[in-house]
């Protein structure tokens, strides 16, 4: 099994920035921003974009969180048919005129994505769903892409990514093994 690094330390940080001035940027400041990080590692990442958005804007855009996923535990025997599930909801804001922006670790076939904006829809209407994620590993099942890619990393299906986080794994590190 061969181990490639593909973002380091500094380069999450480079993506994490950037991605930072493109949400700016697009909605033309941080006002009527929700954040939402699904389930694990999505949710530090929406705390990090938060704080580069106070830094560059002086606003606190507000966070949230869902917790969706697959009921399986083992990964490698999911299939096409195994959609992921939603477990847990904490979106305090009210979502009228709000532009959420979905935030994940790593986005592939989109259903996890799907499950994201049933679970939106049901709290609210947001007047537009956005979606950020540190790696686009490709492989689409739906019609969906991110608006805010921190790499994209073409993949096969017997390749895994692993999303490291300092808040998570004690180190931040995007890497790529071969099966
Ligand atoms: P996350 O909770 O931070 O997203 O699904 C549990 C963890 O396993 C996920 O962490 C994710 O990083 C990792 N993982 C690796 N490969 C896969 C995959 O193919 N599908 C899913 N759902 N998770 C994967
Ligand atoms: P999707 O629903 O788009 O198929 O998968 C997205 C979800 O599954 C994300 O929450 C992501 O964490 C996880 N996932 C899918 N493939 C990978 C992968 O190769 N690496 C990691 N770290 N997570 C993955
Ligand atoms: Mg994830």
């Amino acid at each position: 099994q061969k181990k490639t690094v593909l973002l380091d330390q500094a380069a999450i940080g480079r993506a994490i920035t950037r991605i930072a001035h493109e949400i700016v940027e697009k909605n033309k400041g941080g006002e009527n921003l929700l954040l939402v990080g699904i389930k694990t590692r999505g949710i530090p990442l929406t705390k990090r974009l938060q704080e580069k958005i106070r830094q560059i804007e002086g606003i606190t855009v507000p966070t949230g969180e869902l917790d969706i996923t697959l009921y399986r535990d083992d990964l490698e025997t999911v299939t096409a048919n195994d959609d992921p599930e939603l477990k847990d909801t904490k979106v305090d804001a009210d979502l009228k005129n709000k532009k959420v922006i979905l935030v994940d670790d790593v986005l592939y076939t989109g259903r996890t994505v799907r499950a994201a904006m049933d679970a939106i829809m049901d709290i609210g209407r947001p007047s537009q769903v956005q979606l950020g994620v540190l790696v686009d590993r490709g492989h689409r099942e739906l019609p969906i892409r991110a608006d805010y890619v921190g790499k994209n990393i073409p993949t096969s299906d017997q390749e895994v990514i692993v999303v490291q986080l300092d808040e998570t794994d004690e180190q931040d590190e995007v890497s790529i093994y071969d099966n």
